[in-house]
């Protein structure tokens, strides 16, 4: 049935993000060949259930091929074009689940779930990634996050037949779902069921690991088991059941309130949940929402919120929601302020103490680094927002009510500051959450309004909600 965590091992040299960079115009223009359209076309008949064989017709896909790409092109929130694009072709590289998209064309369509809430699990074999012990651990966790949530008790068996039998193989595993080695599919489960219905099978060919490298088998495991009790995958991009894996450090793991809604709609609430704070994904037209951070990178801009940023190309309306850690899986999960200097085609990154410089979206050697040798003084704890003015080749560094101006040629804080926000920048508000410059223009985000502040006439031309950046 359900196909698979498709990873790329190239994901993590990192080599893959490439097709992210906004760089130039080229990229736009990036010929596909017939590779490319093959690629796409095994991507859409194992997530979409493409039936024909479009790829002979290079440029030219046909009806099919070309619908079953809006489809997908939707799921994920992309532009619908029914052409692959740049955009498209980097999100079907992405390392995911292969379990179809597309719930109607699951193996056994329809809600299913398990008759009664006592439900058993046995591990059949064992990677050789791990110590047994580990993936104990991590497959107890991983029901854990589902049983916290709901009603459902799930115990494990050493012996006989269980609800979900859970196993690792490689290629063809004994299911007509053969897996493809390395990279590609990473997992799939069956939905609940006799025989195979709950079953999870992991691939034997990608490295498993309790941390970030590879593919960390808690993580997968969730996901999956969301399969074996019921789930289908999810839109939201911050779902624990979005298709495509995302590293999250499993200490700090929460399921996500989608999943919650979504396992709670099969099995109800439990009594007893440790964990009742569950993270909610943005909404970008929200009347209520407030930003961390935003900077340009490289004529796109970044708008930081929570474990998210949205990407926004110039050229596109829609803004696109990505989790900050299948970017950068060693950077925070939330961002307080990020700037953009455009003469080293550095983005600077700060959380808290310290911050990180991107080139591209790789981290440059030598960060982290603490604020401190920015020339702050001790008494600063965190950045609330900043932004290089390329006129003056300054960076202004917002912290509460006051604010520093930090010389980028010579690497030293001006003297004379801090000064207050107030006397420089009035109408913006006592505080800052976050602002970037466009056309001679500072735009500051307070709260739920923003403020376009005119630096050549030094005042507040237009007030805004903060949602305005998104044109709701
Ligand atoms: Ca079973
Ligand atoms: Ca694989
Ligand atoms: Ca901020
Ligand atoms: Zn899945
Ligand atoms: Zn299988």
């Amino acid at each position: 049935m359900h196909p698979i965590f498709a990873a790329a091992s190239f994901l993590l040299l990192g080599t893959a993000w490439c097709f992210r960079l906004p760089i130039s115009d080229e990229s736009d223009s990036k010929e596909f060949t017939k590779e490319h359209f093959e690629f796409a076309e095994r991507y859409l008949k194992t997530h979409y259930n493409l039936k024909s064989n479009p790829a002979g017709i290079l440029g030219k896909p046909d009806d099919a091929f070309a619908s079953k790409l809006r489809e997908m092109q939707a799921f994920f929130g992309l532009e619908v074009t029914g052409k692959l694009d740049e955009e498209t072709y980097e999100v079907m590289k992405q390392p995911r689940c292969g379990v179809p998209d597309l719930p109607e064309y699951n193996f056994f369509p329809g809600k299913l779930k398990w008759p009664n809430n006592a439900l058993t699990y046995r591990i059949e074999n064992y990677t050789p990634d791990l110590k047994k012990i580990a993936v104990d651990r991590a497959f107890r966790k991983a029901f854990k996050v589902w049983s916290d949530v709901t009603p459902l008790n799930i115990t494990r068996i050493h012996n006989g037949t269980a609800d979900i039998m859970i196993s690792f193989g490689s290629r063809e595993h004994g299911d007509f779902y053969p897996f493809d080695g390395p990279s590609g599919l990473l997992a799939h489960a069956f939905p609940p069921g006799p025989n195979l219905g709950g079953d999870a099978h992991f691939d034997e060919d990608e490295l498993w690991s309790t941390s970030s490298q590879g593919y960390n088998l808690f993580l997968v495991a969730a996901h999956e088991f969301g399969h074996s009790l019921g789930l289908e995958h999810s839109r939201d991009p911050g779902a624990l059941m979005y298709p495509v894996y995302t590293y999250t450090d499993p200490r700090e793991f929460i399921l996500p309130d989608d999943d919650v809604q979504g396992i709670q709609g099969l099995y109800g609430a439990g009594d007893h949940d440790p964990n009742p704070d569950h993270p909610k994904t943005p909404e970008k037209c929200s009347d209520n929402l407030t930003l961390d951070a935003i900077t340009e990178l490289r004529g796109e801009l970044m708008i930081f919120k929570d474990r998210f940023f949205w990407r926004m190309h110039p050229q596109m309306v829609d803004a696109e929601l990505v989790q900050i850690k299948s970017f950068w899986p060693d950077i925070p999960s939330k961002i307080d302020a990020a700037y953009e200097n455009p003469e080293n085609d550095h983005v600077l990154l700060f959380r808290g103490r310290k911050f990180w410089a991107l080139n591209g979206y790789d981290i440059v050697e030598g960060y982290p680094k603490k604020i401190y040798e920015l020339g702050f003084p001790d008494s600063i704890v965190e950045i609330d927002a900043a932004v290089y003015l390329s006129d003056s080749g300054k960076t202004l560094f917002f912290t509460g009510d006051t604010y520093w101006s930090y010389g980028e040629q010579y690497q030293v804080m001006d003297n004379g500051y801090p000064r207050y926000i107030e006397e420089d920048f009035p109408g913006i508000g006592r505080k800052v959450d976050a602002v970037y410059q466009k056309n001679g223009y500072l735009y500051f985000f307070n709260g739920s309004l923003q403020f376009e502040f005119s630096i050549w006439s030094g005042r507040v031309m237009r007030v805004m909600r903060t949602n305005s950046i998104f044109y709701c």
